[in-house]
């Protein structure tokens, strides 16, 4: 049988002041292709569904559509488990009718990890929702004096499972967890504040397979044990040359193939002067983070650059208050801006000044009288 892993789908996460429905649609798109072309059985999804608990309704919107096109349209088996990011009850709730269509959701740690079974019975899948320390100690009252650590957790955790399963099956553990070693990228933010809690490969010793989440560079921490990573490029950086992609498995003899998948919208960074910049020929509709050495980062240059690239995020450009050194100034900052922000920005970056008081209040007479004149006409 073909299994599908994938994880961090981060639903719901902003970029700018838009979203990346149209990516996450076009990565399910590209699922659906892959799912039919190669008869996938089943997919793995190793948390982080949404980038939040609670998601607008548009992110739920994509997960309702990924579900059913997988579930019910191509009658493949999903299990899914919580990441960090999710709310847990809220992606398992009426999790027992999911299971009868074939979504098979665990939002909350229990002490028996029950799997579920694909192939007939000849794989088994124990799906590991995020946790912490705290929760394990509490499921095993009678081990906690041993369970000092995450470390010590998962081990007390999957020596449990080790004493109940078939070895005579495919055995798979489905866990969003941070293994020691594994690469870390600018959008895995959650993650790098986890160091204490990252424990090492060995805790999953005699599963067949471990597909992990929680990482969003695709990687092998060991032959049977490797991160997915996430389908699109959530960060500037190192991600922005990483191959994203999915991981197919064949339980037959467990040979495991790295598919890639590239996102609909690349994701670039790129310095130079504004007409070298202007003259780029490769970048386009990419999200990018623009670096303008000869022009003052401000909301002309903003405006100038998002006309040619409308997806620019950042621009950094030069700076009068740091004496021509290089500041930033990103999208979304931009946008959360009100009148009176982008009046002092003006002053600051063309007269190197704060406004006074009396031009403040003469600025806020002239903003009321003509908020009331658009209204008048
Ligand atoms: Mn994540």
């Amino acid at each position: 049988m073909k299994i599908l892993h994938t994880s961090d789908w981060h639903l719901g996460m902003p970029v700018g002041t838009g979203s990346y429905e149209g990516c996450q649609r076009h990565f399910l798109a590209q699922l659906r292709e892959l799912i039919v072309r190669e008869g996938v059985g089943a997919v793995l999804l190793a948390g982080d569904v949404y980038d939040a608990g609670v998601v607008s309704a548009d992110a739920i919107g994509i997960y309702n559509d990924a579900a059913s096109m997988l579930c019910v349209q191509l009658g493949v088996t999903m299990i899914v488990i919580a990441g960090n990011h999710d709310s847990a009850p809220r992606l398992a709730s009426c999790r027992e009718l999911l299971a009868a269509s074939g979504l098979h959701v665990r939002g909350r740690l229990t002490r028996d990890v029950e799997p579920v079974l694909l192939d007939g019975g000849r794989t088994a899948v124990y799906p590991l929702p995020f946790f912490t320390r705290d929760a394990v100690s509490a499921l095993f009252p009678e081990k906690q004096e041993a369970i000092r650590s995450t470390e010590t957790a998962y081990q007390v955790l999957c020596d449990h499972i080790r004493s109940q399963m078939d070895p005579a099956r495919r055995n798979i553990i489905l866990s969003h967890a941070l293994i020691v070693g594994s690469e870390l990228s600018d959008s895995d933010r959650s993650a790098r504040v986890g160091f204490a809690t990252a424990v090492s490969k060995d805790v999953f010793d005699g599963f067949d397979y471990v597909a992990l989440g929680h990482i969003h560079k695709p990687q092998v921490i060991a032959p049977h044990v490797r991160y997915s990573g996430s389908p699109l490029k959530y960060s500037f950086g190192s991600e922005e040359t990483q191959e994203k992609g999915v991981v197919l498995i064949d339980t037959d003899d467990m040979s495991q193939r790295f598919i890639p998948l590239p996102p609909l919208r690349d994701r670039a960074s790129a310095a130079g002067t504004l007409d070298e910049l202007l003259a780029r020929e490769d970048l386009s509709d990419q999200y990018l983070r623009l670096t303008v050495t000869d022009r003052y980062a401000g909301l002309e240059l903003l405006a100038q650059l998002r006309d040619r690239f409308p997806n620019v995020l950042e621009v950094c450009g030069k700076s009068v208050e740091a004496g021509d050194a290089l500041s930033a100034l990103s999208v979304e900052e931009l946008e959360s801006m009100d009148e009176t922000d982008i009046m002092q920005k003006f002053m600051a970056e063309n007269f190197g000044c704060e406004p006074t008081d009396a031009q403040l209040a003469l600025f806020q007479d002239v903003l009321a009288w003509s908020e009331e004149e658009g209204e008048l006409s």
